[in-house]
């Protein structure tokens, strides 16, 4: 069926069998080699990555099977600049990738090195489209922020995240979230916030920013960008991938929170009992960047 692909069994180089897209010439990951990006500061720096996360946009943390996902209310939310140009994006839904160890797990590599995870936040373009499910499916319809996690210290806000993961432990099980769980403070960091905060009254900001907010953010820690795919089936050629420079850190107890996930439903039977059916090496491995241009910005 339609869901019939995971990470063993039915692995990444199967998917091509029943997601024809997924043989295409655009799909993600990619490695990175960071020797081959081309500077675009003229184009990329006109006008810098901004985003806007107010905490209340989490709305919901869920254990899909996979991985785990955390869906969003994308009112309030806002992505744009730097590769999306003026085209506004909203947040849908955040979610992350891991490995067994932490020597691998993210989707993404940087010259041939993996990283122990990578935190996918994906958003739709509202200029252009009316739904996520009419987004998917055009060139410019989907942007996705990569942040690379390195192992080190625990980070308070993923521990949030990490603290709810009991609660959803089996495939298919999903709880509200109270505790509200900022986005951009799972971004890069740099002097103590992700990105810079921006003066509302820049004349810029104003056109897209309403009165009563105060600040919202724009990236200065440098990217990697490309245009790709969503690197699950059915692995629609949509997604602008922007690629943080900065990694986060998480610690080795938090990653093994992750790797405690169930891919079977409470009360049911792992049906291959690998690994005691837990959720890991969810990470679909590099493919080519064949004659697409990785383009960069920042130092
Ligand atoms: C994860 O499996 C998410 O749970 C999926 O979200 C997501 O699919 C998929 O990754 C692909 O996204 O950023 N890795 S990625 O390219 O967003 C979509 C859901 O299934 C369509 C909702
Ligand atoms: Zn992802």
């Amino acid at each position: 069926g339609r869901n019939d692909w995971d990470y063993t069994r039915n692995g990444p180089s199967t998917w091509v069998e029943r997601f024809p897209m997924a043989a295409g010439s655009r799909q993600s990951p990619v490695n990175i080699e960071t020797d081959r990006a081309e500077s675009d500061h003229e184009a990329l720096s006109n006008k810098p990555l901004r985003w806007k996360y107010p905490a209340s946009a989490s709305k919901k943390l869920v254990n899909p099977g996979y991985c785990w996902r955390i869906d969003c209310d994308g009112d309030g939310t806002l992505l744009t600049g730097g590769p999306l140009m003026d085209d506004i994006y909203k947040l849908e839904q955040y979610h992350c990738h891991w490995g067994c160890s932490d020597s691998r797990g993210s989707e993404h590599t940087v010259d041939g090195q993996a990283f122990a995870g990578e935190l996918h936040l994906v958003h739709w373009n509202t200029t252009k489209y009316r739904s996520f499910g009419e987004a998917a499916k055009a060139p410019d319809g989907l942007a996705v922020l990569g942040v690379f996690l390195k192992v080190g210290k625990t980070h308070e806000e993923m521990d949030k995240i990490a603290r709810m993961l009991p609660y959803v432990s089996h495939r298919d099980e999903m709880i509200e979230i109270d505790d509200p769980i900022d986005p951009s403070k799972l971004l890069p960091v740099r002097g103590g916030r992700a990105g810079r905060c921006i003066n509302p009254c820049m004349r810029w900001a104003d056109r897209i920013i309403r009165p009563d907010n105060k600040c919202d953010f724009q990236d200065d820690n440098g990217y990697w960008t490309y245009l790709g795919s969503l690197t699950t089936p059915p692995c629609n050629e949509s997604v602008t991938w922007v690629l943080f420079k900065k990694y986060i850190e998480v610690s080795h107890h938090q990653l093994n929170i992750f790797r405690n996930l169930r891919k079977f439903p409470r009360g049911g039977e792992c049906p291959c009992h690998e690994n005691h059916g837990v959720v890991i090496n969810n990470f679909r491995p590099p493919l080519p960047l064949g004659n697409r241009v990785l383009r960069e910005c920042g130092s």
